[in-house]
């Protein structure tokens, strides 16, 4: 047992091992009070909800509180290793400010209410505007952050109840691109990949993604294989030297928004090379002639110029991922919120499907998901879509689910695309959308172009219900604030980026009359009286366990099959869908056959056009591609939609920092973490930094067309021609400035514009000014573990300190091969 500070050594000890062994297991424990495990009263199996790894843990409860958290050992994701977030992040949970009762707006202000009167104002709100205007009146934006039940009861409520198409989640601005793409390629969406991969592959390739402040425990895994012996080169691609960049064997940093252009160029290259699986293509894909044609486009000087990254590495790069034996690709957000994210995402499918990289140990895409719960609110249609990737323009599929639902198929909406966010907010905007409901997400903060967010959002004639465990920036902005319970507090299963599923138990009560997230959809539905076609109860269920054996039942036969799961089998530890009583341990990579859900009847979408977004015809699909296999879809390069000028001489790219998540709801009420990285900072290269007379330290006003912010400058590893602003401040801890300037949060700079197959907004684009306002008193509150490193300047480095200090049991033979965890 070694005694460690977290938030100082964010990745904790290496246990290296070597291709095909088992990850060693190390136990990773934090409690507070230095109390000892011995003290502990009862441990609950749980797993993280600050990052979309589904790092195993049970929660320490004594005398009916939380007072820690420790890995579990024997879990297919973690084998025991928890990140800086999740050994800190759940103390938020026991905050003073948590909201413990309704609040309702009166005379302009929020005032505690109880329960009956919150609800029945909701109630009474909807029922008029049904009568006035019909569904389209009602909107629902949702989250990646609840449980599996409870988004498929919103669903089934939402969508079969009130009728609406006006249905979405945050994952809009997370994985809806990884939803898109995986069914532009596979038909369906699905994870294809699994963790595992990591233990077999001698090539990883992240695009986008800087996995080691994200996912900080799958980095972790990585670590382990670059340490031991035969470790797979690392290719990482991101304009910032990230800690990826930094243990990588090649790091192209191209210029941010031109991603299509340098997967284009890796794909010229493995296609001129003819590093090509010739039989996989020929067997199992369609469309391999058109990317033939479209890269041809693409040579390494052309592509070199583009992206501007040194065409020498750019062949390298090629060679690393066209060589690979057991290439695993990851991508996340540095593709996907970008101008066209669909487009890019959809080439690394295409690597791995030229090269037959797919379904096999070590070979696999992980089309990466952000949030801890993402994929259920794929799964379950509460991002629009129908529940269980059925089809919309399907009417097979509608028919399918109607049947589960025991509704008619006319009473779920499926006449058009279901509307994504970005139009939802427009219609609020315009005063069609007249009531928007929102659970766990803080648009306030979290969307472009924040003004105008604020401004739709405060209308008098939007009734805004929002549901929470804080009063975050939304919340104060609400109509009718209700109180929910906070995970540890209610039970429900969710689903990680590689389909493993975890159950979370109730550790502890919720605070005051706060209730989880399903009491609340399930009340909902019963003051409206919602009935199903034989005028029974539309939600025949009220607690989690029978929630999820009527989800089971709905994704009996699909691809997130369900059906061989229990509360029971999830109890002993994570196990990843397709899980059925043909395969009831789960599946660990999905078209290990070269089989796809892609044949035109089973597809849960026939695709879109990658650059204009208008869906494909059933009759165009089933011509492309009958036999159902893997469609290689080919896209020319566009440029970003706005580009560096006089007035604005920066490209302007936001994103995450290891400590904190999204709006720092949670993380900035915790010491340990909001201490190391307290406020905003804005990255510049040295070459830009001095050519705006700017040193460390200093404090400087950032514009774009949409707004602006101060932040201290930090001068780091970030390509020239960038900057970079995490996205986690928003207002709540420090009001406005002083100045009367508009605030912190990098959203008040970012553009109201999306990618046009995902509708994902672009958060990674955009143009932006920088200019002194005065000099600094001390470096940039930006930690020093992290991509924020600095040059040069001289910065004390990030500590956590005695408070920060965590327990690791490593394996006996530690630095040989461990003890095996699975
Ligand atoms: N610590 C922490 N972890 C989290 C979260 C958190 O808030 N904090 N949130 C979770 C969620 S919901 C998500 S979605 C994930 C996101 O996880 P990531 O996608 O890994 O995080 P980001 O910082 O948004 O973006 C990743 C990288 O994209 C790079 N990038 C920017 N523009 C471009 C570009 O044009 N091209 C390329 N190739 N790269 C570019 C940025 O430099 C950045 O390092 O993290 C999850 N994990
Ligand atoms: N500029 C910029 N903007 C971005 C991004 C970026 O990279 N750059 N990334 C985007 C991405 S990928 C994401 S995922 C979003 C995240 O953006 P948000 O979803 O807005 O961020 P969070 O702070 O996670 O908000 C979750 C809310 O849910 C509450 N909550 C937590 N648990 C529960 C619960 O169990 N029940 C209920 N009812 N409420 C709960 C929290 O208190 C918090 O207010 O931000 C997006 N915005
Ligand atoms: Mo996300």
């Amino acid at each position: 047992m070694v005694s460690i500070d977290r938030v100082a050594q964010p990745w904790g000890t290496r246990t290296p091992y070597g291709p095909g062994e088992t990850w060693p297991a190390r136990v990773d424990t934090f409690l507070v009070d230095d109390l000892d495990p011995g003290d502990v009263d009862r441990w609950v199996p749980s797993a993280s909800v600050l990052h979309s790894n589904g790092d195993a843990l049970d929660i320490a409860v004594k005398d009916g509180r939380m007072v820690g958290v420790r890995g579990r050992a024997g879990d297919r994701v973690n084998h025991g290793r928890l990140g800086p977030k999740d050994l800190y992040g759940w103390q938020a949970n026991a905050s003073p400010d948590r909201l413990t009762r309704p609040l309702v707006r009166r005379d302009g202000r929020l005032v505690e209410t109880s329960w009956d009167d919150a609800m029945g104002r909701v109630v009474a709100r909807t029922r008029t505007l049904l009568d006035e205007q019909g569904p389209s009146a009602l909107g629902f934006y949702t989250s990646g952050q609840l449980f599996l039940e409870e988004y498929y009861t919103l669903a089934l409520v939402a969508h079969a109840g009130l009728r609406t198409n006006h249905v979405d989640g945050n994952t809009r601005l997370c994985t809806a691109t990884a939803a898109e793409a995986l069914k532009e390629s596979f038909g369906c969406d699905g994870q294809p990949g699994s963790y595992s991969d990591v233990d077999h592959a001698d090539a990883i390739a992240l695009f986008g993604h800087n996995v080691a402040e994200t996912q900080a425990v799958l980095w972790t895994r990585m670590l382990d294989r670059l340490a031991g012996p035969r470790p797979p080169s690392l290719l990482c691609v991101d304009p910032r030297e990230t800690p990826v960049a930094r243990a990588a064997t090649v790091h192209l940093a191209p210029r941010p928004g031109t991603n299509v252009a340098l997967l284009n160029g890796l794909l010229h290259e493995v296609l001129a090379r003819d590093w090509v699986d010739h039989d996989y293509v020929q067997a199992h894909t369609v469309g391999f002639a058109e990317l033939e044609q479209q890269v041809a486009a693409y040579p390494p000087d052309v592509v070199a110029r583009v992206c501007d990254v040194p065409e020498r590495d750019l062949r390298v790069a090629a060679e690393l991922v066209g060589t690979a034996e057991r290439l695993l690709s990851t991508v996340l957000q540095g593709f996907y919120q970008s101008h066209q994210a669909t487009a890019a995402a959809v080439q690394v499918n295409n690597l791995h499907l030229v090269r037959g990289m797919l379904g096999r140990p070590g070979a696999g895409v992980l089309q990466m998901n952000g949030q801890p719960t993402a994929e259920n609110t794929r799964e379950c249609g509460a991002d629009g879509d129908l529940a269980g990737f059925r089809n919309w323009a399907n009417d097979a599929h509608v028919a399918d689910l109607a049947q589960v639902w025991n509704v008619d198929p006319d009473d779920i909406p499926h006449w058009s695309p279901p509307t994504h966010l970005m139009q939802m907010l427009r219609y609020a905007e315009q005063g069609s959308l007249r009531l928007l409901w929102v659970q766990a997400t803080n648009p306030a903060v979290s969307l472009p172009e924040l003004a105008r967010v604020r401004s739709t959002l405060a209308q008098d004639r939007l009734f805004l219900v929002v549901q929470d465990i804080f009063l975050s920036e939304t919340a104060e902005l609400a109509d009718v604030v209700l109180p929910a319970a906070a995970w540890g507090e209610k039970t429900g299963t969710f689903t990680n980026a590689d389909r493993t599923v975890h159950l979370s138990e109730r550790a502890v009560d919720p605070p005051g009359e706060a209730r989880p997230d399903l009491d609340i959809f399930v009340d909902l539905a019963r003051r409206l009286g919602l009935r199903d076609k034989d005028g029974g109860p539309l939600v025949p269920w009220s607690d989690p366990e029978a929630a999820f054996e009527a989800w089971k039942e709905c994704s009996r036969g699909r691809p997130c099959d369900y059906s061989g799961l229990t509360y029971a089998l999830l109890r002993e530890g994570g196990v990843q869908w397709p899980c059925t009583a043909d395969a009831p341990r789960g599946t660990e990579r999905l078209y290990a056959d070269g089989r796809f859900w892609a044949a035109p009847d089973t597809c849960e979408s026939y695709g879109r056009d990658l650059v204009t977004g208008a869906p494909v015809e059933p009759t165009e699909y089933r011509a492309l591609n009958p036999d159902g296999r893997a469609v290689i879809k080919a896209a020319a390069y566009l440029p970003p939609h706005e580009e560096p000028s006089a007035e604005y001489p920066l490209l302007l790219t936001t994103g995450r920092t290891l400590y904190h998540f999204h709006t720092r709801t949670k993380t900035g009420r915790v010491a340990q973490l909001s201490a190391a990285a307290p406020d905003v900072w804005v990255e510049l290269s040295p070459d830009d930094a001095a050519a705006h007379g700017l040193a460390e330290g200093d404090v400087a006003a950032l514009t774009t067309p949409r707004g602006g912010i101060e932040a201290r400058v930090r001068v780091g590893g970030i390509r020239r021609g960038v900057a970079f602003v995490p996205f986690h401040y928003g207002s709540w801890d420090t009001g406005p400035r002083p100045d009367g300037s508009t605030g912190r949060a990098a959203n008040e700079l970012t553009p109201t514009d999306w990618d046009p197959a995902s509708k994902q907004p672009l958060f990674k684009a955009g143009v932006v000014a920088v200019r002194k306002v005065r000099a600094g008193t001390g470096p940039a509150p930006a930690p020093t573990t992290t991509a924020s490193a600095p040059r040069g300047a001289d910065v004390p480095p990030t500590v956590g300190g005695d408070d920060a200090l965590s327990d690791e049991d490593l394996p006996p033979a530690h630095g040989r091969t461990g003890r095996s965890a699975t």
